[in-house]
């Protein structure tokens, strides 16, 4: 799958302001994976709303509409598309929705609908995912046997699908923490960023430098507060927290993980960066935190100063770790890797980006 299902709490956040309920985020895989009128009747029946599912779909259809132009795609979605389309893979849209959505949902991607050989939409098959019909079908069309095919699931019901059809399933959960509910796929990565291709007889990706992946720059800054505390005390790494309030929107599009880049205090200088940003497995955090360490000595803390990030590159995914000692040493590998990198002209040139310019 290759949309973020933001968009859908988005409007269900709204809709049920209007009938006095509030959208529950622990909630949200009920829906993830159903057919349309599946998920709205697991909406009916959690919020308990006086109203059929058919009602709460025709009222909701022409807001879900309107939002199919902000859907992004999911960062490394595009690469993965151009990547196996270039090597001739044949690829398939397979997705519960009915057809005409589909196609309305991705014609806001640019090259998509031309990349696929075809789109199979729920209303397509008898019973949607988690029935492997849809699987079966798409093999079938392609003339090819289910167990060469390879499936790339965020969804339970898709992942069920994908296995029942005698297919070769990826997982890429699209709400987190949710990975130990995928145990029938045989992969759950973190993000399209993390998927191998070669693991699965496919070509590799060649885009990779220096155990670094480039990724379209994105910007985040504000001012420094104070995190868990634990960071030079338990580890001895510190790391300038930003607010996530101002960015939840932000966050949600850019997966957890480790990345690296440039960061500058408005006050001091551009300095090069290596953060995570996601739950910190190790320590189970109930937030999404971005966790940033600049490569520089300071003599003082710098809480309230307005820090700048421009993160340019992607190295691995958050993990845990069978000590403290060892989650350590790889965040020391991590900034080995990171600075090196930053020293490319690729990765280089952003210390210039006017968003680090200094303020005073
Ligand atoms: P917190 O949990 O409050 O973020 P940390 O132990 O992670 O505390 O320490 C982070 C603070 O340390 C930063 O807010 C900053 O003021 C200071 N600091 C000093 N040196 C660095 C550095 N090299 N990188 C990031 N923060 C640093
Ligand atoms: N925490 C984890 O639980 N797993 C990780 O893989 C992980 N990687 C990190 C990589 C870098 C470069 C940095 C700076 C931090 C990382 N952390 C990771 C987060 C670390 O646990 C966090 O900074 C402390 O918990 C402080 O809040
Ligand atoms: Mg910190």
């Amino acid at each position: 799958i290759l949309f973020p299902d933001c968009i859908v709490s988005d409007v269900l956040r709204v809709y049920l302001v209007k009938h006095g309920k509030q959208w529950d985020g622990r909630r949200a895989h009920r829906i993830v994976g159903k057919t349309p009128y599946e998920a709205a009747t697991a909406v009916v029946e959690d919020y308990k709303l006086p109203i059929s599912a058919d009602v709460l779909l025709s009222e909701t259809s022409p807001i879900f509409s309107d939002q199919w132009c902000n859907i992004k795609a999911q960062p490394g979605a595009n690469r993965l598309i151009k990547h196996l389309n270039g090597n001739g893979v044949p690829l398939v849209l397979a997705s519960n929705s009915p057809k005409a959505n589909i196609e309305t949902k991705i014609s806001h991607q640019q090259g998509w609908i031309e990349s696929f050989s075809f789109i199979i939409g729920g209303d397509e098959v008898k019973s949607g995912k988690p029935s492997p019909e849809i699987y079966i079908e798409a093999a079938k069309r392609l003339k090819m046997d289910p167990s060469s095919c390879l499936v790339i699931e965020d969804s339970l019901p898709g992942v069920v699908a994908g296995k029942e059809a005698g297919m070769t399933v990826v997982a890429v959960p699209s709400l987190p923490k949710q990975s130990q509910h995928f145990t029938s796929a045989d992969e759950v990565i973190n993000s399209l960023l993390d998927f191998q291709p070669d693991k699965w007889g496919l070509p590799a990706f060649e885009d990779w430098v220096e155990g670094t992946l480039p990724i379209e720059p994105w910007y985040i800054g504000g001012p420094v507060i104070k995190g868990f505390g634990r960071g030079s005390k338990v580890l001895g790494i510190p790391t300038a927290n930003l607010s996530t309030e101002d960015y939840s929107h932000l966050l949600s599009d850019h997966p957890s993980g480790v990345y690296f880049g440039w960061a500058s205090l408005a006050t001091q200088g551009v300095y090069k960066m290596v953060m995570s940003i996601g739950w910190n497995p190790y320590f189970n955090n109930a937030e999404k935190t971005i966790e940033p360490w600049l490569l520089h000595d300071f003599n003082e803390d710098f809480y309230g100063e307005d820090l700048h990030l421009v993160i340019v590159g992607y190295i691995r995914p958050e993990a845990n770790f069978p000590s403290l000692e060892t989650l350590i040493a790889k965040i020391y590998e991590d900034r080995e890797i990171a600075e090196k990198a930053l020293d490319l002209p690729l990765y280089s040139k952003y210390k210039e980006d006017s968003y680090l310019k200094k303020t005073v």
